[in-house]
């Protein structure tokens, strides 16, 4: 009899191995009107990359679920930390798990009504995404912010639900996290 080897996230990187992956860059160029100062955005370097995703290659079956690890990495378009572009789930009623493995920022999460919370981010921290909630990931730290996610296989992403974004804004001035109320959320 042998014992099988099964996947394993590196605790200190985050970074997913021995398993068949997939993976995915997300680029300043990609996240167009993401940010709220859309000139600064076309003054970067568009293929600088603002998070990769990691998954495990698993089923896709109804009842599966998805593990994937997301390393968002630091900076800033025109004052806001750089973040995910977010997206409730295309099926509403799904949730999902977050586990913070390294680096310090924030979950940002919003409901149907558009009501926001940010939550904590650290290496460590349980996130409880319920259902009818959409989320995105904010490094506000120096380092990388990567977090470990696991959720239903059916779930789906609909990014266009929140084409004019969160109603909450998460920006750095004076080297302090200014948190802003955006109007047409
Ligand atoms: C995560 C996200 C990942 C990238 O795996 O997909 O952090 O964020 P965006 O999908 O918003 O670009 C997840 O929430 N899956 O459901
Ligand atoms: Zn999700």
């Amino acid at each position: 009899l042998t014992f099988i080897q099964p996947p394993q996230v590196e605790w200190a990187s985050g970074a997913l191995a021995k398993g068949p992956l997939l993976r995915k860059s997300t680029r300043i160029q990609d996240l167009i009107e993401v940010f709220a100062d859309e000139p600064a955005r076309q003054q970067l370097a568009g293929e600088h990359v603002v998070y990769d995703v990691e998954m495990l290659a698993t089923s896709s079956a109804e009842g599966e679920l998805y593990t994937g690890v997301t390393h968002l990495y630091p900076g800033h378009v025109g004052g806001e930390y750089f973040m995910t572009r977010g997206h409730f789930h295309a099926r509403r009623e799904q949730g999902e798990v977050y586990f913070g493995l390294r680096g310090k920022g924030l979950l940002l999460l919003q409901n149907e009504h558009g009501q926001a919370r940010l939550e904590n981010v650290f290496a460590g921290s349980i996130h409880i995404i319920p259902g009818f909630t959409a989320h995105r990931l904010i490094n506000t730290g120096n380092e990388v912010l990567s977090a470990l996610a696991v959720w239903p296989a059916i779930a789906g992403h609909d990014y266009a639900a929140l084409a004019k974004g969160f109603t909450l804004r998460v920006f750095e001035e004076n080297q302090q996290i200014l948190v802003r109320e955006v109007q047409n959320g």
